[in-house]
């Protein structure tokens, strides 16, 4: 993430893949701020066989794209919620020229959520043990969605 601000939503992503049991690292690292943190991290996870990254950033969002820039591995990308609530975040993270892809979900708690789940999703077309443990969190979804409001 972008900045030790952004926790407080990415925790949310943290918290999903923890409970999936999901080995993952958890940095603050910027596009702007940090850049040569930024490569040595990409090209150490490469190395290291990370499989996906997830970057959450807000404002002037540029942490996913330029993370797309510098690795192949599949980026997807966390609006975090600013001061124009999020929509900067949101178009500096999904409108990516053609040629460097980046996987942008909805701004804040949300995407940092469904950002784990995508991660877990894409990870379960190579790993059974995990195409198990989401079958079964899809199969349970339905059952939390109450039927009335109140
Ligand atoms: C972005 O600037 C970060 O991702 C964060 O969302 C935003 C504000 O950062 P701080 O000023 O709170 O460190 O680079």
């Amino acid at each position: 993430m972008g900045s030790k601000s952004d926790w407080t939503t990415m925790r949310h992503c943290s918290d999903t893949l923890k409970n999936f049991k999901i080995k993952h690292d958890v940095k603050v690292i910027s596009a702007h701020r940090t850049p040569q943190r930024l490569h040595r991290y990409l090209k150490e996870a490469e190395k290291k066989n990370v499989e996906i990254i997830i970057a959450g950033a807000g404002g002037a969002a540029h942490l996913a794209g330029v993370a797309a820039s510098i690795t192949t591995l599949p980026v997807l990308g966390i609006p975090i919620e600013s001061k124009l609530k999020g929509l900067d975040s949101l178009l500096s993270t999904v409108q990516m020229p053609s040629g460097i892809p980046v996987g942008t979900l909805a701004i804040g708690k949300a995407g940092a959520i469904n950002s784990a789940l995508l991660a877990i999703s894409i990870l379960s077309t190579r790993y059974s043990d995990i195409l198990k443990k989401i079958k079964n969190y899809r199969s349970k979804f339905e059952k939390k969605i109450p039927n009335k409001p109140y």
